[in-house]
């Protein structure tokens, strides 16, 4: 197995750079659309055969280091007793948004193994025939809770808030709930042989550094040291994306690896993180639509950013865009294996 990605989360020295793309299996992907147009998203996901095909697709078109599983932070949160739809215009949909004390005491702590087998088996299956790492995931409490509560994608998330600041009790209550649940969650995931967990907390960044600090890193705090309590331990990884004005707090969350956004140069968040934690990222999807030269260009410049962290997986700052041309990506991934093999 091509272990590079495993090597430099764990602060090992390599040859190269690894490298992945964030929702590198995707809409961009012509052979995903080929997939996607027989089955809705949810069946894809709960379908280990196809969700491991599609997984294994950027492998082999882009060459990158790491793959990771297919499905969505969305998924184990529809047995806890919630109604999820994917809307082509909309994104997710939970048609049962959690607001009140009645609501939360009816939603249910899963079992992995019965709850979302598919999700298991898509990993057994993975593991079989994958020649690079795979990486398993869950949406970090405060992320889940915004689409629970808010009932799907949102701009201000101000139910969210409303509940945060009127029902602080009754907010953490569900917080801890789906922390348990991440929990149990991911502890399956290892023990079915993923061989690197990301934790996705797309949306923290909406808090002010006070409110990360007592409303959402505790929880991802106490999710780290339980799965540091695994038989089998994997690095993690903590990405909190549009939290560069807070990462002294994001550091202290307990991870392995540290995932960045394109909105704080590389260099800058390499010194912010005391140059003792591995990063990932942190290249701007947008910057995809450039030329073969400007991706190289800005390829090298993150490149030299990373140098002084003990470690850094090249990354994008967040997932890639559906209308992102196939080679560009493919040259990204060219680029970094290219730059970072040789001296600079
Ligand atoms: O139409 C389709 O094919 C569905 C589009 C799609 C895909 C391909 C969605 C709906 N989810 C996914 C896959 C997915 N989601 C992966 C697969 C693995 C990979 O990276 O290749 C992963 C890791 C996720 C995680 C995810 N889902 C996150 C965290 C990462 C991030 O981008 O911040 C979030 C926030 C979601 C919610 C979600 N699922 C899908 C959409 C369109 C959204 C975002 C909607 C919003 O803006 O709120």
């Amino acid at each position: 197995m091509n272990d590079t990605f495993l090597r430099v989360c764990a602060g090992e020295k390599t040859d190269y750079r690894p490298v992945w793309l964030m929702r590198q299996a995707g809409r961009y992907l012509p052979e995903y659309q080929k997939v996607r147009a027989k089955v809705d998203f949810l069946t894809l996901c709960k379908t280990p055969e196809l969700a491991a095909e599609v997984t294994i697709q950027p492998v082999d078109i882009l060459k990158v280091d790491a793959a990771i599983l297919f499905s969505d932070i969305l998924v184990p949160i529809e047995p806890m007793g919630m109604q999820l739809e994917f809307s082509e215009l909309k994104g997710p949909v939970f048609h049962n948004p959690i607001r009140t004390e009645s609501a939360i005491g009816n939603l249910r702590r899963i079992k992995p193994y019965e709850d979302v087998p598919y999700v298991l088996e898509t990993i057994r299956l993975l593991k079989q025939s994958l020649k690079v790492p795979l990486i398993g995931f869950s949406g970090a409490p405060f992320t889940l809770a915004t689409y629970m509560i808010e009932g799907g994608s949102s701009r201000n998330f101000i139910h969210t808030k409303r509940m945060m600041y009127q029902a602080p009790a009754l907010f953490a209550s569900l917080m801890t709930m789906v922390s348990d649940v991440v929990i149990d969650y991911l502890k399956a995931q290892i023990a079915a042989g993923v061989d690197a967990v990301q934790i996705f907390d797309s949306w923290v960044g909406a808090l002010s550094p006070h409110d990360f600090d007592i409303f959402a890193l505790p929880l991802v705090q106490r999710i780290i040291r339980e799965l540091r309590t695994c038989q089998r331990t994997v690095p993690i990884i903590y990405f909190a994306f549009n939290s560069s004005g807070m990462l002294d707090r994001v550091k202290s969350a307990g991870a392995d690896v540290y995932g960045l956004d394109w909105r704080i140069d590389m260099a800058d968040a390499v010194d912010h993180l005391d140059r003792n934690h591995v990063v990932q990222g942190n290249f701007d999807p947008c910057a995809l639509f450039g030329t073969r030269d400007s991706i190289y260009t800005e390829v090298k410049r993150i490149i030299e950013g990373g140098r002084y962290a003990p470690g850094h997986i090249f990354n994008l700052g967040h997932g890639i865009l559906p209308e992102t041309p196939v080679e560009s990506a493919q040259a990204m991934v060219n680029a970094v294996h290219e730059i970072s093999s040789k001296p600079f």
